[in-house]
């Protein structure tokens, strides 16, 4: 059976997304796709009921009841207010336009946050390939030699040379958005930013993000508290 957890008391934030979103996803740590989203609602103080999925049991609920709830049969899936919601991004760039927050001031910032996204969904669609191949003593440590430095690279030096990223720790200097979440998750489940950031030596400005995401007052909290699960 899945494990279900109510997260929190609804909010004024859960008002403005009307109502309290549950999430299907893996129980997977404190990593993955639908992690992202859970992270959103942490940082906004939106409350939500978790459930969590073992591998193990996934694929008979894949089955019998997530291939009834999105046509392509993946998670994370919302429900909220009897809608469904499915794709993580789409989520996310759909719960900031509610709550008015985390998708960029102006026009500069919203493209560049989506920027930023588009680069780390390509990376996490390889980073989950070598990292759940059948042979993974090969493929994730090649990954890590190849694939993964070229996006670290590609990121840091985007945010170092940007003007939008200039001001301030962030994707979008003082701005906080969606992307330093997506950025954040991809680091934190490549395990870069566990151990000193050992694995983002020479990536300064990406450790600089981690810092400030980390830093966040509910995200702080959160990071220490039992419900961060690695
Ligand atoms: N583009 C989709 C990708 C969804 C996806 O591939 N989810 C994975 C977990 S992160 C999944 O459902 N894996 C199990 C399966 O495909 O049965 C999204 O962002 O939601």
């Amino acid at each position: 059976m899945p494990t279900t957890t109510q997260i929190g008391n609804p909010s004024a934030a859960n008002d403005k997304i009307g109502g309290v979103p549950t999430i299907h996803y893996f129980d997977f740590q404190s990593r993955g796709r639908g992690q992202v989203l859970r992270l959103m609602w942490e940082d906004a103080g939106i409350a939500y009921k978790d459930v969590r999925y073992t591998f193990d049991e996934y694929p008979s609920y894949k089955e019998a009841k997530i291939a009834e709830l999105n046509p392509t049969a993946t998670i994370p899936v919302v429900e909220l207010n009897g809608k469904i919601l499915t794709q993580s991004y789409a989520i996310l760039r759909h719960f900031s336009r509610l709550l008015g927050a985390y998708d960029g001031k102006n026009e500069e910032e919203k493209y560049w946050a989506d920027l930023i996204c588009d680069i780390v969904i390509d990376w996490r669609t390889l980073f989950i390939q070598a990292f759940f191949s059948n042979n993974k003593d090969t493929t994730y440590p090649e990954h890590c030699k190849t694939v993964r430095p070229n996006f670290l690279r590609a990121i840091n030096t985007h945010l170092e040379s940007s003007d939008v990223a200039s001001a301030g720790p962030y994707v979008c200097g003082n701005t906080f958005t969606y992307a330093d979440m997506v950025l954040y998750q991809i680091l934190h489940d490549e395990n870069l930013v566990q151990e000193g950031r050992a694995g983002l030596k020479g990536q300064e400005r990406l450790a600089k993000v981690v810092d400030a995401v980390e830093g966040r007052e509910r995200i702080k909290k959160w990071l220490g508290s039992e419900r961060y699960l690695g």
